[in-house]
């Protein structure tokens, strides 16, 4: 559990409070949106994996609108893998919450319905299994971040010593990881001859779909090369592009949500009022009406997914390393800072020469749409909350950007800069001297490699840049080596902040 629930947990509401849940709702103030459809008759359709905030803000709130708009079959049954926070939270609430949209022009709050009930997979895998393979369930999305799903970030392989992978290949009937889960409940379907459910990356990883699917197959062959051509002949794992910005919930959130309700709601989720998802047109097993919800159906995601990895959240690692070193706590804090902000500016303006975009896409303008997001006064994203589990974004963020730059021989110092944030935060001690708290699978190695090199851009560059899960055969770049030391040598030199203010476009 996490700090933040268990201090939540400690202020439980006292008996007397009302607590939001479908016999409560009639007595919200009239301001609230709320579930206009008779949630008791909705059933499930799609399980998703990794029922966070996101979830909750973005894909949740697509399938409430279809059900306010009279679909009734597409109801989402949303698994934890492993805690129980979500579940402790919502269960008592008949699983509904409250989206909170915030701007500088106010917040508007929203109960989200759709979300039918909560599932915490290590508890019960075999009843997660079961929900998966049942034939209603025509979709399985996840948003189990970029580390949930076992690959080796450089390449998009499984890892195949992932010690999940490792247990779940000894335990097919109750693994842990989502690839486990999938394949377990496709497995099922195959057995017993159903058609397979589409499964929906909607996490931040390139090609998504398509990795998913890499990954499904590498998995499935491990435990039986029949089943692995099985999945990679039926299955459907169309490639999406999702963003919406959705700080994690403070205790102050929850607080201010629940007076504005009159009740208590355990764990709205805070988020903007940009929403936007792609999903490549090929849903197999049947889909719920997307376009109806303003979901855009294309052809071919990928020059989409690249847009807004490169743009988005590239810009936003490195306003989160950099911003964090020079003590920002938040993204609007750190572009109060005008420099941080054509920083960022010019983050996005490298990459974008290195995307080809159908015709009519307006980059300048999708950046300075992206630039107005990240200062928006009223969202608190923490610098630290992005700054986790680099060492799995910054492949799909930076890297990219940089290997196609240098095939046009452009110069990759802004990236070089992001990439230096990336190393110097990692070593987990801040330009004060105070311990920085990384979160990254591969931290403890990251922290090793930076001890043993010490502060020393020459020896602590090369050193990370040898990590190859990171970097791969890139990381021995002569080119990509020089940049980055020199750009570690300024940030140890200058401080973040004074090297970011020294920046300029290439
Ligand atoms: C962020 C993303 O935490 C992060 O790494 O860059 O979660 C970002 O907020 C979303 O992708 C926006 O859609």
């Amino acid at each position: 559990m996490s700090r933040k629930m268990a201090k939540f947990r400690r202020s439980k509401p006292k008996e007397a409070d009302l607590r939001l849940s479908n016999a409560n709702l009639d007595r919200l103030p009239g301001h609230i949106h709320r579930p206009g459809y008779d949630r008791a008759g909705v059933t499930p359709g799609i399980v998703h994996l990794g029922i966070g905030a996101f979830h909750r803000a973005h894909q949740a709130v697509v399938i409430d609108d279809l059900l306010a708009a009279g679909a009734t079959d597409w109801g989402i049954i949303g698994a934890s893998l492993r805690s129980a926070d979500t579940f402790d939270a919502l269960a008592p609430q008949d699983c509904l919450y409250t989206v909170a949209v915030r701007s500088g022009a106010g917040t508007e709050h929203r109960i989200i319905g759709s979300v039918l009930a909560t599932e915490v997979a290590k508890n019960n895998p075999a009843h997660l299994i079961a929900l998966m393979a049942d034939p209603a369930t025509r979709i399985v999305s996840l948003t189990v971040t970029e580390k949930g799903y076992c690959h080796t970030p450089q390449t998009g392989e499984l890892n195949a010593d992932h010690p999940d992978i490792i247990h779940d290949l000894a335990n097919p009937e109750a693994p842990r990881s989502a690839p486990g889960f999938i394949v377990a409940a496709l497995a099922r379907r195959r057995a017993a001859s159903l058609t397979p459910f589409t499964v929906l990356s909607c996490d931040n990883l390139s090609a998504n779909g398509h990795t998913v699917m890499r990954i499904l197959t590498q998995f499935a062959h491990l435990r039986s090369p029949e089943l692995g051509k099985w999945i990679a002949d039926e299955v459907a794992c169309p490639s999406t592009m999702v963003d919406r910005i959705v700080p994690e919930t403070t205790d102050a959130d929850r607080a201010a949500v629940s007076a504005e309700l009159g009740m208590t709601d355990a764990w709205p989720v805070i988020t903007e009022p940009f929403t936007q998802w792609i999903v490549e047109d090929n849903l197999g097993a049947g889909r719920p009406d997307f376009a109806r919800a303003g979901v855009q159906l294309v052809a071919d995601v990928t020059p989409f997914e690249h847009m807004k990895l490169r743009l988005l959240n590239a810009s936003h690692s490195a306003l989160a390393y950099l911003g964090y070193l020079a003590g920002y706590e938040t993204i609007a804090a750190a572009m109060t800072d005008d420099r941080f902000a054509a920083f960022a500016r010019g983050v996005m303006a490298d990459a974008a020469v290195t995307l080809s975009m159908p015709a009519g896409t307006d980059l300048a303008a999708y950046s300075a749409s992206l630039l107005e997001r990240f200062a928006n006064p009223a969202l608190h994203h923490r610098t630290w909350q992005i700054a986790m589990d680099g060492s799995q974004k910054l492949p799909q963020r930076l890297l990219g950007t940089m290997q196609d730059r240098l095939r046009q021989g452009l110069p990759i110092d802004t990236h070089a800069l992001a990439v230096a944030g990336w190393m110097r935060y990692v070593t987990g001690i801040d330009e004060n001297g105070q311990a920085i708290d990384v979160r990254d699978p591969i931290a403890r190695e990251l922290a090793d490699i930076a001890k043993q090199a010490g502060p020393v851009a020459d020896r602590l560059a090369p050193a990370l840049l040898d990590v190859r899960s990171v970097f791969g055969e890139f990381g021995t770049d002569p080119r990509l080596r020089r940049a980055v030391t020199r750009a570690l040598a300024r940030l140890y030199e200058l401080g973040a902040r004074q090297a970011v203010q020294a920046w300029r476009p290439g």
